[in-house]
């Protein structure tokens, strides 16, 4: 059986002389072995999050089809990161290629009151890093750099804890934060 998975991707500096988008195109290029894009976002420049944590990133989102668990789309986008040079440093730096899972269908893992512990999680607590994959990610419906892509992708998704929908949740983001991500032309 096929499952529908929702991933993010963003790079903020170059890599192997390519550009963050390039870089980005690459990504979805690699996506094989079983796995295949169904739709795809625009690109999006977007302010770095935190505040002044580094260079604007480039920003998109996919939705990928795979027989496969999320656990295994994830080690296969890692795979993916892995081949194009990213090494993993500072956690929120500045960064070459980052794939995230955000979504697989209405999967919450590994059970609904682990992932409501790190969605409710603030400040230095957010910083902490999660013992394993979480489902969905615990800051997605907070992010208009994952959002706004999202909903180009998969706009009537519903987040299966808050029972709202991307294009809902992209409507509850303060409007200035929408307003930073930009659609390359
Ligand atoms: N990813 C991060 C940290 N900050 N900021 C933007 N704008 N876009 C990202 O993809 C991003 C970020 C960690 O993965
Ligand atoms: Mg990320
Ligand atoms: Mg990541």
């Amino acid at each position: 059986m096929t499952h529908s998975h929702l991933i993010a991707i963003g790079a903020n500096l170059p890599m192997q002389g390519r550009t963050p988008r390039e870089t980005l195109e690459l990504v979805l290029d690699g996506i094989a072995d079983g796995m295949t894009v169904v739709r795809r976002s625009r690109w999006y420049r977007t302010p770095a999050w935190p505040p002044g944590s580094g260079p604007e990133f480039i920003n998109g989102a996919a939705e990928i089809e795979a027989d496969a668990s999320p656990q295994d789309v994830l080690a296969a986008l890692h795979r993916i990161e892995a081949r194009l040079g990213r090494t993993r440093a500072e956690r929120w730096g500045p960064r070459a290629c980052d794939i995230d899972l955000v979504a697989s269908g209405a999967v919450v893992s590994p059970d609904a009151a682990t992932v409501r512990g790190w969605m409710e999680r603030s400040g230095a607590a957010q910083r902490e890093v999660p013992p394993g994959l979480l489902l969905p990610h615990p800051r997605m419906h907070e992010r208009a750099f994952v959002l706004v892509p999202l909903a180009e992708v998969a706009p009537e998704w519903r987040h299966p804890l808050l029972g709202r929908t991307v294009r809902e949740l992209v409507a509850a983001l303060p409007p200035d934060a929408r307003a930073e991500v930009v659609p390359l032309a």
